[in-house]
């Protein structure tokens, strides 16, 4: 007899039921003195016991109709939290906050229950997890692979302005989010060596041999989408030792060391890097990369076998791989291991099926952030794969290089997998491009630099290789979750469809000429600034008005972001503020936010100057409440979530041509907070968005900078040309924030004696000028809230479910699948 199956309606009281019956059942815990914790937990599970159903339903219609999958390969998902965006996507909010609110519980209090999970270290990890939320919004059959990370990025202290990190336990008890999958662990191979063996027909066959053996353990979090049934998700491989091993062959007889071989094991999955855009080229990043490649690999394979028994060939008409950046590019000779040697394919079938499978993000045009491996580690690690890496190059150079470029060595040196200059390195990001049939860029200005610049051969020997699909954000979350007064406003204004169709936001521009609109939103972002000054007094101890211009740099900390090209303008506000007190000038209060990589000397360098001169001017009673500045401590999703629909100003002033898109100016902007910005990534398509009227754009241009560069860059003329600038680099390296002049003489030297390579001094007097332009509009607070609602009225184009359409349609040429009730 089929049991009856349990209520898992949406309605109050079947949501009351579920989450009482978790309480009891699940937590054993009784509902009179369940603490917050088990509240939230039992919460979460009635929610999630509801995805699930979808989420199966979704397998197996994806499996039964045999439409081709896209399965995204990152190392990085910045998910942030999830309950609120799940009840907010699947349509539960309401229903659930009455059913706790009549067992006496807050559901906004929950809410906050949830720790981060931060799995990423900036855009490059929010945009995989956007990207997840809109596979599912428009119904496209998708899976995301990427690693349970024990610790996610580092907590953020700060003692006496310095940076602290503290690991980031956000799975110590557990998560009710994600759902072993014991019976998909895999095996993967490392290290060892190769043999020539012989196959039954006499073909010579190679065979990876002596290797140490480590396990990988999935872990299933599912991604609800709005309004659509489809329940995609996220696979994070977990590293366990493979015990038979490690006790019967390395450790007989000995228990204690062999468990402690278990330990080493499980260090593959326990941390994530905490570098953003640079690489360090460490073993264990290798070993993680190389990891999850393996066990993700190994899943879509053991997926094709079952489910039809179709031949190789058409297994790129079943899976298409996308890789986020080259982290995980190790894939493409992985997937030419599978099928040369262990399915036995001609080498020629194999690389059509790779290139015909693959497709690759870049991500950045900085040289450091572009990953090479030593030639000697990769060996040691991966030594079949490195065999077959250098097959591919020499086809590569003897094939169609050769043909276009007879004889022509400094093309092959180019174009080479191998960097054979200052030591032998495994090129990834030209591996990517070769093993793969599209290459993107993730805005306009930054593909159109791929193709000049860093793969101008490759883009003049594959030109249909090359796209651009400008990034985006979702909506959902950075609308409708962290800013749900204004969701509701706008669809009180146009109706609700703006959540799936984002370009119906323009529908929207006729109201900024509506005082009363106007009037409602302004009301909006005050609220909010309300909240935020609350939390900045809560966790800097400073007192601000909402009343002041919100001025926002949220970002991770790096010198080409040029978080100190906004410290260097705040200490000429405040020389100006001494110098004249009567002055003009509409209070501001600078906020900041940014995590540096632990081991970037210079980036806290720089946080500790911003902290330094904050303290001074936010106690210094000359200033009063003009200037105030605050650098709130451990940036992360739900911090943000509560910052952007209280800014008012966005910085995204980074040097031209260096930051490949940004995501963060996407979501400022469309919680109307205008941008002061540079003409680079995503700026420049925000410009045309929103009208060159509506934004404050200053600097240098991308040719400018090259031109600027090429006839010699010299810091020092700026410096001895601009009395204002030369002051203000003068005192913040003297001994006047902290007592000690030494302090920030790295920073200072930067500046000068290196070179200034992200060019603040050039771009100092163009960027105040710009900011007292925004002084001067701010003070026209009709023209300015007109302006704001003019940015969220036109950044529809940077919704993500816009790029997933367009990955879909020119990348991987996938059909939406929607799933029924
Ligand atoms: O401009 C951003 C971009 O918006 C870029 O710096 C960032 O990716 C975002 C999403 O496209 C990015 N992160 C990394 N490379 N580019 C990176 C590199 C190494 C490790 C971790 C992250």
């Amino acid at each position: 007899m089929t049991p009856a199956p349990c209520d898992l309606g949406n309605s109050k009281d079947s949501l009351k039921n579920s989450i009482i019956n978790h309480l009891r059942f699940t937590l054993g815990a009784y509902v009179e003195s369940a603490s917050k914790n088990d509240w939230w937990v039992a919460t979460c599970l009635a929610i999630r016991d509801r995805v699930m159903d979808h989420a199966t339903k979704s397998r197996t219609l994806h499996r039964q109709s045999g439409v081709r999958r896209v399965h995204y390969l990152s190392l990085e998902y910045l998910m942030g939290r999830l309950l609120e965006n799940n009840l907010r996507n699947s349509g539960l909010y309401e229903s659930t906050k009455a059913a706790l609110g009549e067992m006496g519980k807050d559901l906004d209090a929950l809410l906050d229950c949830e720790p981060d999970m931060g799995l990423g270290n900036g855009g490059l990890g929010r945009l995989a997890a956007c990207f997840m939320d809109s596979l599912s919004t428009v119904n496209l059959p998708a899976i995301g692979y990427g690693i349970h990370y024990e610790f996610g990025l580092f907590r953020q202290e700060f003692v006496n302005g310095k940076q602290v990190e503290h690991p980031d336990a956000w799975m110590r008890d557990g998560s009710p989010w994600k759902i072993a999958r014991p019976s998909y662990r895999q095996t993967v191979q490392l290290y060892g060596r190769v043999v020539q063996k012989f196959d039954d027909c006499g073909h010579p066959r190679s065979e990876w041999v002596e290797t140490k053996a480590l396990l990988g353990l999935p872990w299933d979090i599912p991604i609800v989408g709005y309004d659509s049934h489809t329940v995609n998700v996220l696979r994070l491989w977990q590293a366990q030792a493979d015990e038979d091993f490690n006790f019967q062959v390395f450790n007989e007889g000995s228990y204690v060391e062999a468990l402690r071989d278990k330990a080493i094991a499980e260090t593959v999955s326990k941390v994530l890097y905490p570098n953003d855009s640079t690489e360090s080229g460490k073993e264990l990043r290798l070993v993680q990369q190389y990891f999850f490649v393996a066990c993700s690999l190994a899943d879509i394979v053991r997926r094709f076998k079952v489910g039809y028994t179709l031949p190789w060939s058409e297994f790129p008409s079943k899976a298409a791989i996308q890789l986020n950046d080259t982290h995980p590019a190790v894939a493409i000779p992985e997937l030419m291991r599978i099928l040369v040697d262990l399915e036995g394919l001609p080498w020629n079938e194999a690389w059509k099926i790779c290139q015909e499978t693959f497709a690759y993000t870049n991500h950045t045009l900085l040289p450091e952030a572009l990953e090479m491996w030593s030639v000697s580690l990769f060996e040691r690690v991966l030594p079949r794969h490195l065999q077959i890496i250098y097959q591919i190059n020499q086809l590569f150079l003897e094939g169609d290089v050769e043909a276009k470029w007879p004889g022509d060595s400094e093309k092959k040196r180019s174009l080479s997998l191998i960097e054979e200059r200052g030591g032998k390195y495994v090129r990834m990001a030209n591996l990517s491009v070769l093993g793969s049939h599209a290459t993107n860029g993730v805005a306009a200005l930054h593909t159109r630099l791929l193709c000049e610049r860093l793969f101008a051969d490759f883009y003049a020997l594959y030109p249909d290789r090359f796209l651009n699909l400008t990034n985006g954000i979702t909506f959902r979350r950075w609308l409708d979750v962290c800013n749900p007064q204004l969701s509701a406003l706008i669809t009180e204004t146009i109706g609700e469809s703006w959540k799936k169709n984002a370009d119906l936001l323009r529908n929207l521009d006729p109201h900024a000429d509506d005082p009363a609109f106007r009037a409602r939103y302004a009301k909006i972002k005050r609220d909010h600034k309300v909240v935020l000054a609350k939390i900045i007094e809560d966790e800097c101890g400073v007192t601000v008005s909402p009343d002041a211009l919100f001025d926002v740099q949220i970002k991770r900390l790096h010198e080409y972001k040029r978080q100190h090209l906004n410290l260097l303008n705040i200490v000429t506000l405040y020389r100006e503020i001494l110098d004249n007190p009567n002055a003009d000038f509409h209070p501001r209060v600078f906020i900041f936010g940014a995590k540096a990589a632990p081991g970037y000397f210079l980036a806290k360098n720089i946080i500790h100057a911003i902290n330094a001169v904050a303290a001074k001017v936010n106690n210094d009673p000359r200033v009063g409440d003009k200037l105030k500045v605050v650098f709130l401590p451990n940036y992360r999703v739900s911090l943000a979530e509560k910052i952007i629909p209280a800014s008012d100003l966005s910085e995204q002033i980074s040097t031209a041509g260096k930051e490949a898109s940004g995501t963060g100016n996407m979501k400022l902007a469309l919680n109307g907070s205008l941008t002061i910005g540079t003409l680079d990534g995503a700026n420049v398509e925000i410009e045309e968005e929103v009208g060159s009227e509506n934004i404050f754009i200053f600097g240098l241009t991308v040719e400018e900078v090259t031109e600027l560069r090429a006839k010699g860059y010299n810091p020092w003329d700026y410096y001895w040309a601009n009395e204002k600038l030369r002051n203000t680099i003068d005192w913040i390296s003297s001994d006047y924030f902290t007592g000690n002049a030494e302090e920030f003489q790295p920073l200072r030297r930067s500046l000068l004696d290196h070179g200034d390579p992200y060019l603040c001094l050039a771009d100092y007097q163009s960027y105040v000028d710009a900011q007292a332009k925004v002084d001067a509009t701010y003070k026209d607070q009709d023209k300015w809230v007109k302006m704001a609602i003019l940015n969220t009225a036109r950044v529809g184009k940077f919704s993500s479910d816009r790029t997933i359409l367009q990955y879909a349609e020119k990348v991987w040429n996938l059909p939406q699948v929607p799933i029924g009730e």
